[in-house]
């Protein structure tokens, strides 16, 4: 009798397992990423990815503030995937809010530099990206450059006001999962991912 009352609780959990994330009005197909490259100039189609689980964020280079933060959280997410020995079971993928200064070349030196090297970054041309960032539902807005002091400095910063967040794509290409934060819950992620790889 007690060995079935412990089966009980254990199946019941397994059946609640709900994502960590926001899925409200989800899941849906993820809409086509078209006309962008990759920081190694190459076409990208989410077609090539199909079977993977895809972990997608929208930022710029010169960020100062919100994308390192976000992009350091993605890290311990790569770290712990890894670890987990899930490397190559999923994509990071980053989609550029900055056309104008976010060159291949630029999101290549950025990936090398730091030790982004598992994740593909996106550019093109804005029309192409302004339509990615509607269909992801991404707020950019360009504020140009501004002034900020530091210290007895004045340093000229590029100011993108963006949406900060992490989109997440199942093996079947539908968007399962959003996390709406720069401060990412980095074990939520890490098991959710794993349990979408390990779906069938
Ligand atoms: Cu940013």
């Amino acid at each position: 009798m007690k060995k079935f009352l412990l089966i009980i609780p254990l199946i019941l959990f397994h059946l609640s397992f709900a994502l960590h994330g926001s899925t409200k009005d989800l899941p849906k197909k993820a809409p086509e990423i078209k006309g962008v490259i990759t920081e190694e100039g190459k076409p990208f189609s989410l077609q090539d990815y199909r079977g993977k689980v895809l972990i997608v964020t929208y930022g710029y280079t010169h960020c100062p503030h919100v994308c390192p933060t976000l992009t350091a959280f993605l890290k311990k997410v790569e770290t712990k995937l890894n670890q987990k020995g899930l490397k190559g079971k999923y994509k990071i993928i980053f989609i550029t809010v900055d056309p104008k200064l976010d060159t291949p070349e630029r999101l290549k030196k950025y990936k090398t530099e730091k030790g982004f090297t598992n994740w593909v970054f996106l550019t093109g041309d804005k029309n192409s990206l302004k339509k990615i960032w509607k269909d992801y539902n991404v707020f950019v807005q360009d504020k140009g450059y501004m002034e900020m002091k530091h210290g007895d400095m004045v340093m000229k910063h590029r100011m993108i006001n963006h949406t900060a967040k992490v989109t997440i794509i199942d093996k079947k290409g539908n968007i399962v999962e959003e996390f709406k934060t720069m401060y990412l819950p980095v074990e939520e992620i890490v098991e959710d991912v794993e349990k979408l790889i390990k779906e069938n």
